[in-house]
């Protein structure tokens, strides 16, 4: 069966944003069959029977070109879970000074670490910026696998995030993580939610990200879903737990990839994640 992948995208010229299927390099009207939005949709009790219902309904076919994508989110909230890989624990604990033993412990607690990481609508999508601080010094981008939940914490999708981050910020003091994390432009998502895969095949993809600078590429690294430590229902529990989100949540699954320490991303480099099962998710830098 081929991949069923999800997008918002508007139409050139247009302002309203509407859901659709991609399929190669056809995106499929939703709103054509009265689907008002990707959370909406998400909600389906029968989501293979409702898109398969859709492949055969004649809705307008667009090429990719004619339109542009949008981060595959409209109302969900979107947060993420940390040193959840043996490469990032080992990472944060070189950044960091007196609060190395934090990371250690963490990475072994059953509690793991989660934090929230953007509103909605601060999202940038495909094509969009990525921040890094005007104040901070050390920047990178975190490759991560995001998992999609509708309103009931039901894993229905996956879609590729880059939890931008600021390094010295962050390593200075733990308290300080908000501000490392929580920035204009840190978050990005897309290109679309890959639908219809069980936590056994995301397990099988690599996370891949490379970083140009102007003719060359600067850092490349891969890694692979499977390396997560946690299981996807584990997080789930945790991020749901003495929670409601009436209109989903997106749960970034932390980094594997993790560029040397004298490694710092500068404006107008260009980041691109790639997840095997999913797509590439391409974002130019900005200082903000
Ligand atoms: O506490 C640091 C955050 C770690 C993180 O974002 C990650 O491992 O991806
Ligand atoms: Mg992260």
């Amino acid at each position: 069966m081929t991949p069923m992948k999800l997008c918002r995208f508007v139409v050139a010229h247009d302002t309203v944003v509407r859901p659709g299927i991609l399929e190669g390099s056809v995106v499929r009207d939703l709103s054509a069959a009265g689907i008002r939005s990707v959370s909406d949709l998400l909600e389906s009790p029968d989501l293979g029977g409702v898109l398969r219902g859709m492949a055969g309904a004649g809705l307008p076919e667009l090429e990719l070109p004619e339109v542009r994508l949008m981060a595959p989110v409209d109302r969900q909230e979107v947060w993420a879970a940390g040193v959840t890989y043996l490469r990032s624990k080992k990472a944060r604990m070189e950044e960091s000074d007196f609060s190395a033993t934090a990371y250690d412990r963490v990475y072994e607690a059953p509690r793991p670490e989660i934090f929230f990481k953007s509103m909605p609508r601060k999202v940038s999508g495909p094509g969009g910026p990525v921040g890094i601080r005007a104040d901070a010094k050390w920047n990178v981008p975190e490759p991560e696998l995001a998992l999609v939940f509708n309103s009931s914490m039901r894993l229905v999708g996956y879609t590729v995030g880059n939890d931008m981050s600021s390094r010295d910020i962050e390593g200075e003091n733990l308290l300080y993580l908000p501000q490392a994390k929580m920035y204009r432009a840190s978050c990005a998502l897309g290109p679309v939610i890959r639908v219809l895969a069980d936590e056994a095949e995301a397990r099988t993809w690599t996370i891949g990200v490379s970083i140009r600078r102007g003719a060359g590429v600067v850092f490349s690294g891969e890694t692979s879903v499977g390396q997560i430590k946690r299981t996807f229902d584990e997080l789930a529990g945790w991020l749901g737990r003495s929670q409601e989100f009436p209109d989903g949540a997106i749960l970034l699954t932390g980094t594997g990839v993790v560029p040397p320490n004298d490694f710092t991303l500068a404006a107008d480099d260009r980041v691109s994640i790639h997840v095997s099962g999913i797509g590439t998710l391409v974002n130019d830098v900005v200082v903000v």
